[in-house]
C-alpha cells in the first residue's frame, strides 16, 4: 500500500505544481510576432522583448522561431524550447510558453473577442482592397510570417491599436510607466504586437541578457558529442563565415551607412571604435587564412600547455575547407565543419570553442559572441582592427 500512497502524493503534487505553473499573472501578458529576420535578428529582438516585458512588468509570452525553408511559401514556427530552456529565464522575469499559454490560459485572460493587435501606426495592407481610410488597421496577419506565425494557434485579432508615440526604450526614459497607465492589465491584459517591441540591433543595456538564454539539453549535448568525438583532442578556434550571396548583396550598403546589422557589436554604438569597411562585412580569403594563423600562433606562444588542434568552420556557404586545410597542414591542425547543415547547432558548437572569430556585421555572430561574452571565453572579428591599423596596435585584439 506504501507504493499506492506515493503514486497518490506524486500526482496530486504534479496536478498542484501545473495548476500554480499556469495560474492568471494579474499584471497582464505581452506576446509578439518574431517577424523580422532569421535568428540572429530574432535573438536580438527577444532581449530587447524581455527586457521590455519586464520593465512592463507583464509576463512574457515566448513566441516559437520562425524560420524559413527553401521553395516553402509559409514560415514554419519552432516552439521556443526547442533550442533554449525556459527555467533559467524565470531566474530574470516571468516567461511562459505560447503554446501553454494558448491552451491553458487564452479561453480565460484572452478570449477570441478581444484579441485586439498593437503597432505603432496604420500598416496597410498589400491587398488595397482591405485598406478602409475610415477604419486603420494593423493587418497583422497580412503576409509571410505574419499570417502563419498566427495561425500557428489560431489566433485572429478583431481591432487594431495604434499605441505611437509610445516607444520601447525602456533604459533612458520612463516610458515603462507610460504604457502601464496608457494600457492597464485589467482592460488590456494582453498586448499583442505585430512585430517585437524592441530594437534591432539589440541595445547595449540588454546584451547581458544573454546569460539567460541556455541551450536546450538536446543542443548541449550534440555539441558536447561533436566536440568529443569528431574534434581531436586540445583546443579549437570556432569560424564564422558569413558568406552567402545575400551576404554580398548586403556587404554593398557598406558605403552609405555608418552601421549596418550587427556592427555596433565591434564599433561601438556611437562609432566610438572606428567607421564601417567593407573588410569587416566581407574579408578576403587571404586576409581570414592570415588572421587564422596569427591568433594560432599567438595562442601557441601564450598558452603553449593548450594548443590549438583543430578549427571548426560554420557557415551558410562556402566553409573554406579546403583552402584552411592547406594553409594550416603544416601546423598539424585539421578544419572540420558539421556533415549536415544546422545552423543552430553550429551556433552552440561556436559558442564552445576556445577562440572565436566571427563576422562584426552578423547578428549571428553576434549571438555567439554574447554567448561567450557571459563565460569569459574569447572572441575577435573578422579584418577587426583594420589590418593597417592592426599592426601598429597590438599583434590581434580580443575583444
Ligand atoms: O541569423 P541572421 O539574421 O544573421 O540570418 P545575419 C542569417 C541566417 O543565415 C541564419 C544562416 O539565421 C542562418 O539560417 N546562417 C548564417 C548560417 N551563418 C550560418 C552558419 O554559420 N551556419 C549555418 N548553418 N547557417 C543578416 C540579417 O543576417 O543578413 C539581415 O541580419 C539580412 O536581416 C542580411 O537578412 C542579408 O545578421 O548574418
Amino acid at each position: 500500500m506504501q507504493w499506492l500512497k506515493l503514486l497518490i502524493y506524486l500526482i496530486s503534487s504534479l496536478i498542484l505544481k501545473t495548476n500554480a505553473q499556469f495560474e492568471r499573472d494579474p499584471n497582464g501578458y505581452l506576446v509578439y510576432c518574431p517577424c523580422m529576420g532569421r535568428f540572429g535578428n530574432q535573438a536580438d529582438h527577444f532581449l530587447g522583448s524581455l527586457a521590455f516585458a519586464r520593465a512592463l512588468n507583464r509576463t512574457l509570452i515566448l513566441p516559437p522561431w520562425v524560420e524559413y525553408r527553401k521553395g516553402e511559401l509559409r514560415s514554419r514556427q519552432v516552439p521556443f524550447d526547442t533550442y533554449f530552456e525556459v527555467e533559467p529565464l524565470q531566474e530574470f522575469h516571468r516567461v511562459i510558453l505560447m503554446s501553454d499559454f494558448m491552451s491553458h490560459l487564452a479561453d480565460e485572460v484572452w478570449p477570441a473577442s478581444e484579441r485586439v493587435s498593437f503597432c505603432y501606426m496604420e500598416r496597410k495592407s498589400l491587398q488595397q482592397e482591405k485598406n478602409d481610410p475610415n477604419a486603420p488597421n494593423c493587418h497583422a496577419k497580412d503576409g509571410n510570417p505574419f499570417g502563419p506565425f498566427w495561425d500557428t494557434y489560431n489566433i485572429d485579432f478583431v481591432a487594431s491599436e495604434f499605441y505611437g508615440p509610445l516607444h520601447f526604450d525602456v533604459h533612458h526614459s520612463a516610458i515603462a510607466t507610460k504604457w502601464q497607465q496608457s494600457y492597464t492589465a485589467d482592460k488590456w491584459p494582453v498586448l499583442a504586437f505585430t512585430g517585437a517591441p524592441a530594437s534591432f540591433p539589440v541595445q547595449l543595456e540588454n546584451r547581458v541578457l544573454q546569460k539567460y538564454l541556455k541551450w536546450s539539453p538536446r543542443y548541449r549535448e550534440a555539441a558536447r558529442e561533436f566536440i568529443r568525438n569528431v574534434l581531436p583532442r586540445g583546443a579549437f578556434v570556432g569560424l564564422h563565415l558569413r558568406n552567402g550571396i545575400d551576404w554580398v548583396r548586403a556587404c554593398e550598403h557598406i558605403k552609405d551607412s555608418q552601421q549596418l546589422f550587427a556592427s555596433p557589436q565591434c564599433l561601438g554604438y556611437k562609432n566610438e571604435r572606428g567607421e564601417l569597411y567593407t573588410e569587416l562585412c566581407m574579408p578576403t580569403k587571404e586576409a581570414i587564412v592570415r588572421q587564422l594563423k596569427r591568433i594560432i600562433k599567438n595562442v601557441r606562444q601564450s598558452q603553449p600547455k593548450n594548443e590549438v588542434k583543430s578549427v571548426f568552420v560554420a557557415s551558410d556557404a562556402n566553409h573554406m575547407i579546403s583552402e584552411l586545410s592547406n594553409a594550416l597542414s603544416r601546423m598539424d591542425i585539421s578544419v572540420h565543419k558539421l556533415p549536415e547543415d544546422d545552423p543552430y547547432l553550429d551556433l552552440a558548437i561556436l559558442g564552445q570553442s576556445n577562440h572565436f572569430i566571427g563576422n562584426c556585421i552578423s547578428s549571428y555572430s553576434a549571438f555567439v559572441k554574447r554567448e561567450r561574452d557571459t563565460h569569459g571565453f574569447p572572441s575577435y572579428f573578422w579584418s577587426f582592427p583594420k589590418e593597417k591599423e592592426r599592426q601598429q596596435s597590438k599583434p590581434h585584439e580580443e575583444l
